[in-house]
């Protein structure tokens, strides 16, 4: 026999909250009929609500993984970060963005360039195809790589990072310095390594995925450099000392961390980049 009553989507809602708030099925039919509302009517509705329960909670909830950054709670302007009070001077949510400014002194700079200067060679980019590594036309920079805590200024500053970012010095791949002379880019690109690609099994066995990035900037040029984010349209002035963060939770271009450098157009660039991996990079 058909009641001709309907249970509106208010009512369900309704229904759904008094159930949340602890109030058993008997005592809500009983409100329900207090109301007018037939049993048979109230049943079929709270028996479809109970099973929708069940499927929320038996469906798996894809646990909020724990990512490399700093503490924003609080909304701070400085971070004291081991030996050094770091500036937020601008902060973006999706992408998770950071521009970081007195990060390194002049003299932590001028160490860091001085050192890499002389094992400079033409940037190598890793191989997606096998692992390997090979001479990447979308990137006319200069490079190297320190192992991590090679030298005192290396380690104050992953000891820096870590306490910033608030993971491991262990995660960390070792610091790439990179020069760009006048013309030189590296075009738009992820950080992540290609989960389609042949090499990336390879890869990943040393550490897992990387999950974020932190550019830091050495030497300003005089003209163009800037780190470009195409995505969301943001542009990172090369200053001296700042550096710029951003995270991205899987390898996948909805994290929207498309980016690149610009090409310098006067004087020479360079930059430190740290990586940071899933996991303990050995
Ligand atoms: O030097 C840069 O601005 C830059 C831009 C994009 C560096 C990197 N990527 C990198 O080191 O991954
Ligand atoms: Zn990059």
């Amino acid at each position: 026999m058909s009641t001709g009553q309907f249970i509106s989507p208010e009512l369900r809602e309704w229904m759904a909250a008094q159930l949340a708030a602890g109030h058993s099925i008997p005592a809500l039919r009983a409100s329900m009929r207090d109301a007018g509302w037939q049993d048979d009517v109230a049943d079929a509705a709270l028996a479809e609500l109970q099973s929708q329960t069940a499927a929320a909670s038996a469906a798996p909830v894809e646990p909020q993984r724990a990512m490399p950054g700093p503490d924003l709670a609080a909304a701070p302007l400085e971070i004291e970060a081991v030996d050094r009070r770091v500036q937020v001077l601008q902060t973006m949510r999706n992408p998770r963005v950071v521009v970081f400014g007195s990060l390194l002194s002049d003299e932590e700079c001028d160490g860091l360039i001085a050192a890499a200067r002389v094992r400079l060679a033409r940037s190598l980019t890793v191989e997606t195809q096998t692992g390997g590594e090979v001479l990447n036309v979308d990137r006319t920079s200069d490079g190297m790589f320190f192992e991590r805590g090679e030298n005192a200024i290396v380690a104050r500053l992953e000891a820096r990072i870590a306490a910033l970012l608030r993971w491991p010095v262990e995660f960390g791949e070792g610091l790439q310095v990179l020069r760009y002379r006048p013309g030189a880019e590296y075009r738009p690109h992820y950080d992540y390594f290609d989960p389609a690609e042949p090499g990336t099994p390879t890869i990943l066995r040393r550490g897992g995925q990387r999950v974020a990035t932190l550019v830091m900037y050495l030497q300003a040029p005089e003209q163009g450099g800037a780190t470009t984010f195409p995505d969301v349209g943001l542009e990172v002035g090369p200053v001296r000392g700042t550096g710029v963060f951003f995270s991205y939770d899987r390898p996948d271009p909805a994290t929207r961390t498309l980016h690149g450098g610009a090409p310098v157009l006067l004087g020479e660039k360079w930059v430190a980049t740290k990586w940071l991996r899933e996991r303990e990079f050995s």
